[in-house]
């Protein structure tokens, strides 16, 4: 069996570990690679990245793990082109209906499944793998959706029956300020939300992750059933990792 891609790695296990890159150097994902993070979801909804960083950030990170990319919105100008630079999954923020995860599908995947143009790019080894990446991107390619607005949990079920949606990504934050709430990720409303939303995917077998700032939050999560995790960003490990070095001088 040839090495597994990120998205049979979610059903397969064992969990998945990673964190969000913002960073537009190449070093960064060099050294969360090296460090041994399993995924990095290079960010296109928050921060300043653009497509050329994706690229180069999924290239530099490669020899170590495989990337993903968070899109900013449900378009398929972003998706096209975010999976273009040959990330293995691409993540929608903010899907919180049905007919929206139908859409997110549409644009995710290659025809017959969806309308995904199939180009000359990274993904396909600049044209020379084009055929194999035709014929096994629908099942390679991760499409992980974003439930992270009060609505989404909501329309949890119908969301979970869509064809084609290969993981869950549970944002605690965008939650907590749909449920007015903002930050307040650890307030019981917003964690029986999380709860629930997790307990849902688990009955229908749908793969599901969650944004952890701790290890030890990450730990927990892993034991609930979490396929997947991101544990940091990039920026707040830098300033985690520069106060611990600069505990000593305190006091
Ligand atoms: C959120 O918490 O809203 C996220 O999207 C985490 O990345
Ligand atoms: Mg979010």
């Amino acid at each position: 069996m040839g090495k597994l891609r990120l998205n049979e790695r979610l059903r397969a296990g064992p969990p998945l570990v990673g964190t969000i890159v913002t960073t537009p150097a190449t070093e960064v994902a060099e050294v969360l690679g090296e460090a041994g993070y399993d995924w990095l979801m290079i960010d296109l909804e928050h921060g300043c990245l653009g497509f050329p960083d994706v690229q180069r950030l999924a290239q530099a990170a490669a020899p170590y793990c495989p990337a993903g990319v968070r899109v900013p919105a449900c378009d398929p100008a972003w998706i096209k082109k975010a999976l273009d630079t040959g990330c293995e999954a691409v993540i929608v923020p903010q899907v919180n209906s049905a007919a929206e995860a139908r859409r997110a599908v549409e644009f995710a995947k290659l025809p017959p499944m969806g309308s995904r143009g199939l180009g000359i790019s990274r993904s396909t080894g600049f044209g020379s793998k084009i055929e194999d990446y035709g014929t096994k991107a629908n099942n390679t390619v991760a499409l992980i959706v974003q439930i992270e607005h009060r609505t989404a949990v909501r329309n949890l079920d119908a969301i979970l029956k869509v064809e084609g949606i290969d993981g869950v990504f549970i944002g605690p934050y965008d939650l907590s300020a749909s449920m007015g709430l903002p930050g307040q990720v650890s307030h019981p409303k917003v964690q029986k939300a999380v709860a629930e939303v997790m307990r849902k995917c688990k009955a229908r077998g749908t793969p599901f992750g969650i944004f952890a700032m701790e290890a030890t939050l990450a730990k927990q999560r892993i034991e609930e059933g979490c396929a997947f995790l991101l544990l940091g960003i990039d920026t707040c490990l830098l300033r985690k990792g520069a106060l611990a070095a600069l505990e000593w001088r305190k006091g």
